[in-house]
């Protein structure tokens, strides 16, 4: 138990959706969506140079492991090389940290090869640095609900601790329909966190009109 939090960042189309897509996993602990992949300085949405979209995962390999990640990768998007349409920006990509992350993604390439599932075209190219996108973009689904918003601030410091949070992760999840009050609920209950921190949490998302 209890080993430490591994990070891994992934491509595959427009971060808003993916974002949401790995944020309602259990074990997931924190998403970002940035740019990533490419070699142009200082990118944004707006001049991302050769860059892709990348929604950055923080997760806990005690609850999640990589493989499954990956699957959810690979199975919630068209692995092609769509290098021609809008340059890099919507690569299928995936940036390792390490020789055990880099035999993961090797292994569950072969394992769906043999499960007749083709080989994605997916980049796979060593971690070199992740910009972090405008605000905007972050948690993009949860911010189209402003009474979730303002209710959450009541727990954070500020917006960047909001969005950075785990229950930010789940309820952008929940606002793209990957997942349900209940589901978070009852795994809010099982964090490491006080009984007090959990009940008021809990009692919290209960009061967000949606
Ligand atoms: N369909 C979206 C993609 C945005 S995503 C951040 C749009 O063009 O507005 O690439």
């Amino acid at each position: 138990m209890c080993s430490t939090i591994q990070t891994v960042s992934l491509g595959m189309g427009c971060f808003w959706s993916p974002e949401a897509l790995f944020g309602h996993l259990p074990g997931v602990i924190r998403t970002r969506v940035g740019y990533a992949g490419g070699t142009a300085k200082d990118p944004t949405y707006r001049r991302m140079g050769d860059h892709s979209e990348t929604v950055e995962i923080d997760f806990s390999p005690d609850i999640i492991r990589i493989e499954e990640l990956l699957e959810v990768f690979w199975e919630h998007h068209n692995p092609v090389n769509i290098n021609d349409y809008k340059g890099r920006q919507y690569r299928s990509l995936v940036l390792y940290r390490d020789e055990k992350q880099w035999d993961a993604i090797q292994r569950v390439i072969r394992q769906r090869k043999e499960q007749g599932k083709g080989e994605p075209q997916t980049e796979a190219a060593p971690y070199s640095g992740f910009y972090l996108a405008e605000d905007r973009h972050q948690k993009y689904y949860l911010k189209r609900y402003p009474d979730a918003m303002e209710k959450l601030s009541a727990l954070y410091r500020d917006e960047k601790e909001l969005v950075n949070s785990t229950l930010a992760a789940r309820l952008n999840g929940l606002a793209k329909g990957y997942t349900n009050l209940e589901r978070i609920r009852n795994e809010i209950a099982r964090w490491p966190a006080s009984l007090e921190e959990r009940t008021r949490m809990i009692d919290l998302i209960q009061q967000i009109r949606w």
